[in-house]
């Protein structure tokens, strides 16, 4: 939609949360390191500031961020958590990292009456901007994170991220380390680094958030992993690469969906692959595709493949839901890759 930008101020919008007596934060269903990183800086800063604010997380939870979550209250979704405290008394609602209706399925009924009283911080270049009448939308921003961190300096009452307590440190540092692929990706920037380096400043470990985050993986991660690089195939001369894994090889693996996260990347190690793709059958026998490629002047603009089958993202790292089965969800999403890939130039 063509309104799918700024309206306001962060200012304004940390005096609307202030404003209220309570605020729930929303993101995106099952959230990564950015949702739950800014969720959790602002509902932390939001809690400094004398407010009560709490995340709602929706979909499959991570066990990795358990420990990022630490002793701070959350609600884990429930069909029934919306109509029950502390869901049922709230002034304001923040949404941060998503501003699409599909990456917030299960709170739509709730959150849908109240776009008056919500405010979203998004960094992706699609959104609906029906979800909140407050928007603060940059998509030059590596994560939500990075523009979370100057509203929880606003929130806090400090001039710089240098300044912000560890406990709101740590998560803004999580989400903007994981949204860059540990500061790998294309969307790391100046700013980017500036903000890494500030927290890291305020007292951030970054080894021992690392470790949490990144080196905290079940044996079932790896079993996946060996299946889903057994599923590789290439396309159009090794510039595409393809990997699928079906509800057998989560059986097999003894796996669930959190321990698939990232493997759209494996595939970019190899010089020729420009573009990659994972596509996952789900338990309801649909698939979910996620979408990564490299940079340069042949770079294949991932965004626009999965916008093709009816999802979105960024240009380097996307992501669509397809209907089953998933040989015909494999097919429909080569189609889509090769045919962007011929279009991409420079060949
Ligand atoms: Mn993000």
């Amino acid at each position: 939609m063509s309104d799918w930008a700024t309206n306001t101020t962060l200012e304004r919008i940390a005096v609307h949360l202030l404003g209220a007596g309570r605020i729930a934060l929303l993101t995106h269903t099952r959230p990564d390191g950015d949702a739950v990183g800014s969720t959790i800086a602002v509902a932390r800063a939001l809690q400094h500031a004398g407010r009560e604010a709490f995340p709602v997380y929706t979909g499959n939870w991570s066990p990795r961020f358990d420990q990022l979550v630490g002793h701070t209250p959350v609600v884990y979704e429930a069909p029934e958590c919306w109509d029950e405290a502390p869901l049922d008394d709230i002034g304001a609602v923040l949404v941060l990292d998503t501003g699409s209706w599909s990456q917030l399925m299960e709170a739509h009924d709730w959150l849908e009456p109240r776009h008056a009283t919500t405010a979203l911080i998004d960094h992706h270049a699609h959104g609906d901007p029906d979800v909140a009448d407050l928007r603060v939308i940059e998509t030059s921003a590596a994560a939500a994170c990075e523009i979370v961190g100057r509203l929880c300096c606003l929130i806090v009452g400090v001039e710089s991220a240098t300044q912000l307590p560890i406990d709101i440190a740590e998560p803004l540092y999580v989400g903007l380390a994981t949204d860059t692929g540990w500061f790998r990706h294309s969307n790391v920037s100046p700013a980017a680094f500036r903000l890494a380096g500030d927290l890291l400043e305020a007292g951030v470990d970054h080894e021992r958030i690392f470790e949490i985050v990144e080196q905290n993986d079940r044996p079932a991660r790896l079993a996946l992993m060996q299946r889903a690089l057994a599923s590789l195939e290439y396309f159009d001369d090794e510039r595409i690469a393809v990997m699928t894994l079906s509800q057998e090889d989560f059986l097999k693996a003894e796996a669930d969906i959190g321990d698939a996260g990232g493997f759209a990347d494996l595939p970019r190690m190899v010089g020729t692959v420009r573009a990659a793709a994972v596509i996952i059958e789900t338990e309801q026998g649909t698939a979910k595709a996620s979408f990564r490629s490299k940079g340069g002047e042949d770079s294949v603009d991932v965004n626009l493949v999965a916008q093709q089958l009816g999802g979105g993202g960024h240009k380097h790292a996307a992501g669509a839901r397809l209907p089953g089965p998933l040989a015909s969800a494999r097919k429909s999403v080569i189609q889509a890759l090769t045919a962007q890939e011929a279009r991409s130039g420079a060949r």
